[in-house]
């Protein structure tokens, strides 16, 4: 039998209908193409998300671990100035979502820039209760913003983008990481020393309680522990 590809499309719909990825990059007030200022992504077709926290792709889950850094473009910007991401479709699975820069030296288009403990967070949307019940602001968001901290020295970065799915959480490596890397090149900037630092992968052992936990079934008056160091204020 002969499958037209408007009957595989909609067999294959709803499986990748579940996930999501983070391709296109926010700044000036204008979200680019796909996978210009952001490493495409091994899962950009299929969206699955990384599992394990401590596989090299943990931390931008490139195509091309080589080579897809050199491919992409880094993205001039202030110092103080809106940046964000938008998705390939809205977030789907109620999560914990940050952001994390680092210094990439030399360029942030070298695929070993970054590698040691040179990641700091600046941005988080966590779950927060209300009512009695765990709420997932990051869930539904077809693309949010934040802002790059105003006193970061000026230079060339990554801005990693990471959104914990915590649906199936209950079990080790059962949380699902959504990731991605933009390029970008920070001019105006200040005199701020970023921190605490973290290695990614290495920052998290998948065991945390923000990482492995239950959201189904949670005691009364629970608050929800963001994985990893605290945000960095700038
Ligand atoms: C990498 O970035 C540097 C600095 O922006 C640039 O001079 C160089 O041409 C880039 N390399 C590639 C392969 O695009
Ligand atoms: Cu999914």
């Amino acid at each position: 039998m002969r499958l037209s590809l408007a009957t595989l499309a909609s067999i294959a719909a709803p499986l990748v209908a579940a996930h999501y990825t983070f391709p296109d990059f926010i700044a000036n007030g204008v979200a680019s193409a796909d996978w210009v200022y952001i490493r495409e992504t091994a899962n950009h077709y299929s969206n699955a998300p990384v599992t394990s926290v401590t596989d090299p792709e943990f931390r931008c889950y490139e195509l091309d671990l080589v080579n897809t850094a050199g491919s992409t473009q880094t993205m001039t910007v202030s110092a103080g100035s809106t940046v964000g991401f938008k998705e390939s479709q809205a977030v789907y699975h109620p999560g914990y979502l940050d952001i994390y820069m680092s210094p990439a030296a030399p360029y942030a288009n070298f695929s070993q820039a970054a590698t040691g403990a040179t990641w700091f967070k600046v941005f988080e949307m966590p779950p927060v209760m209300v009512n009695g019940q765990l709420t997932f602001p990051s869930e539904n968001l077809q693309s949010f913003t934040f802002a790059i901290p105003k006193s970061l020295p000026s230079g060339q970065y990554l801005i990693r983008v990471e959104h914990i799915a915590l649906h199936a959480a209950s079990t080790y490596q059962g949380a699902q990481f959504y990731i991605s890397c933009a390029q970008v090149n920070v001019v105006n900037g200040g005199s701020g020393t970023p921190g605490p630092l973290v290695s990614i992968p290495g920052v998290y052992t998948g065991r945390e309680p923000g990482i492995m936990l239950n959201i189904y079934s949670l005691p009364a008056g629970y608050e929800y522990p963001s994985p990893g160091p605290t945000v960095w204020q700038g």
